[in-house]
């Protein structure tokens, strides 16, 4: 008797984990490699989302992860399935989304042979994920995907990636859980609180300017209630970096909106002139905190996750180590209601005199800021907003306001063109209740185009904005300011009409290029919640600003009525 009617493949019992985990939907696109794993999935209750490319499946994972707060998982073949995740891991791993990858892998034995579609994935991917492991046994399963779920959720979340070799798929065992996990807990469960938390609460007391500087890391944490009672206790105003957007009520009195490159002309001030400032979350990012110049006139303070962040790049008076949301339930006992008036008023005098600015007098073109701001109206800033990376991309961060955390998804570390349209399929899947809308440009949305099927396919209503430009604008700003207008390969004359590519995959589509035409393109764009793509021409020259130029401080932000000065003096 071999004992074997005991047993059961390893393709079917990493299926019987998932289920078992709560996991209930994955993106994915099958070959060769993984084809047993397919046939089990086939039978599952898991529900399987077939894309058109790999990299589209796993940002659809990042934009259901981050929609939901729960774990995405994305699956594909060795070989070139597996390297296209790349682009995904790397983003992932620099927003601390948690990801599922599960790769097919050739058989054990054919491993490093240069086989069919072999690729060292598991390489390839030490330094973009959290955890990666060659499943070379089906025994191991159970150990590798328990270590892979806890540690992709737990602490600082980040993508993991489990290589899985065909042979292995289809190998016995009755290995079904993991009797002890190698890796060392602290990389899986919550941390203690370390530091001294009344210090730490007296330095925010005795602040006279104090300022909350909150990164994405307030979202996983799911720390925007303690967030806002810290702000409203002390009276403190609220700046957030590009992911911390939607921590903190955007329409808030206390909220001073995005700091950073191009981030409020008002927070960047307030940076300036604050005597204490408090990270949340945030990791001191180049395009946030230049080293030697950053609130170098503040006590500094940070509560993070992960101790690699402190003292990385800015160093800082106070910390605390810990779950946000643990650490600010621990803080906020000891917060006085001190009286702030002063400061408050200070920022809302920044706030009336540095508005976000553009010039939207000039005949009739549409200003992309200005319709920006229509679409916040019209949506009551309900919408969750995925965005591709470019002008549009800081357009949205500045003009649409943000209430609640997890409406908000872009890519912000890596800045991966190609992300938005797959985010957005991934977070209406999650969130199908949500009114979801991708704001793209003419590049951006060239680099996934080819999802508009997957969203056909699934009749997923999500809505697509792209602003055409004919140029990727953000390239050409930098060249019009620091390179002396030489568009080096910026501009194209070769965008395909959009309106149709819409409609060869059966969305309906629209596009507008007048302002007298906003109104109607925009009941025309959210009149149901069926899929629809928007398409409109905006003008090539209209520039980001604030702007703080690559490796300057806050001291040297140009704002909108600087350049328009600086013209008029020419
Ligand atoms: C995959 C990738 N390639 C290149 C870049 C560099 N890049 C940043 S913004 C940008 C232009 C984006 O153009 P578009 O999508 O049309 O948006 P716009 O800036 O015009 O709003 C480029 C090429 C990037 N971020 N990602």
């Amino acid at each position: 008797m071999s004992g074997s009617e005991n047993k059961i493949t390893g393709a079917r019992l990493l299926i019987e984990l998932m289920e078992e985990a709560g996991i209930e939907v994955c993106f994915g696109y099958p070959g060769g490699a993984i084809l047993p794993f397919y046939d089990e999935l086939y039978k599952s209750k898991i529900k399987h989302y077939l894309v058109r490319h790999e990299q589209g499946a796993i940002h659809m994972a990042e934009g259901y992860a981050r929609a939901t707060g729960k774990i995405g998982v994305c699956i594909a073949t060795s070989g070139p399935g597996a390297t296209n995740l790349v682009t995904g891991l790397a983003d992932a791993k620099m927003d601390s989304i948690p990801i599922l990858a599960i790769t097919g892998q050739v058989a054990t034995s054919a491993i490093g042979t240069d086989a069919f579609q072999e690729a060292d994935i598991f390489g390839i991917t030490i330094p973009i994920t959290k955890y990666n492991a060659l499943m070379r046994s089906a025994d191991d399963i159970a150990r590798h995907f328990e270590e892979a779920y806890k540690i992709a959720l737990g602490g600082r979340p980040g993508p993991v990636l489990l290589d899985f070799p065909k042979d292995v798929q289809t190998q016995l065992t009755s290995v079904r859980k993991a009797s002890k996990l190698k890796i060392d807990a602290h990389h899986y469960t919550k941390p203690e609180i370390v530091g001294d938390v009344k210090a730490f609460a007296e330095a925010i007391n005795n602040a006279k300017r104090p300022l909350l500087y909150v990164g994405g890391g307030a979202i996983n944490a799911n720390a925007a209630e303690e967030i806002k009672t810290l702000a409203l206790t002390g009276n403190i105003p609220v700046t957030t970096t590009l992911m911390g957007i939607g921590s903190f009520p955007g329409e808030h009195p206390n909220s001073v909106g995005m700091l950073g490159m191009h981030g409020t002309a008002y927070a960047n001030k307030a940076v300036l002139d604050c005597d204490y400032i408090l990270n949340l979350g945030a990791r001191f990012d180049d395009r946030v905190a230049k080293i030697g110049e950053f609130a170098e006139n503040a006590v500094r303070a940070h509560i993070d996750i992960d101790t690699a962040e402190f003292n990385k790049r800015i160093d800082v008076d106070y910390i605390l180590h810990g779950d946000l949301k643990d650490a600010l339930k621990a803080v906020i006992p000891h917060i006085k209601k001190v009286d702030r008036t002063d400061w408050l008023k200070h920022i809302q005098t920044l706030k009336a005199n540095h508005p976000l600015d553009f010039d939207n007098s000039t005949d009739n073109k549409i200003k992309p800021q200005d319709f920006i701001h229509k679409l916040y109206e019209k949506t009551k800033g309900k919408a969750v907003i995925t965005t591709d990376v470019g002008q549009h991309q800081m357009w949205a961060a500045q003009y649409y306001l943000f209430n609640e955390p997890n409406n908000w998804l872009t890519s912000g570390g890596l800045g991966t063109m190609g992300y938005g349209l797959p985010a957005a399929i991934g977070a209406k899947i999650g969130r199908p209740d949500k009114t979801v809308i991708c704001i793209s440009g003419d590049g951006s949305i060239q680099m996934n185009i080819q999802e508009l099927a997957t969203i056909t396919m699934y009749n997923l209503g999500v809505k697509i904005l792209i602003f055409n430009n004919n140029f990727l604008g953000m390239v050409r700003q930098w060249q019009e300011l620091f390179y002396e207008e030489r568009f080096s390969n910026s501009e194209w004359n070769y965008n395909p009409d959009f309106v149709k590519v819409a409609e060869g995959y059966k969305i309906p589509a629209m596009c507008i290029s007048k302002k007298e035409d906003i109104d109607k393109a925009l009941e025309f764009f959210l009149k149901d919640d069926k899929s629809a793509l928007l398409e409109v021409v905006v003008p090539a020259e209209e520039k980001v600003f604030p702007m703080i130029p690559a490796g300057k401080s806050q001291k040297d932000m140009l704002e909108f009525k600087d350049l328009a000065s600086l013209k008029a003096a020419k």
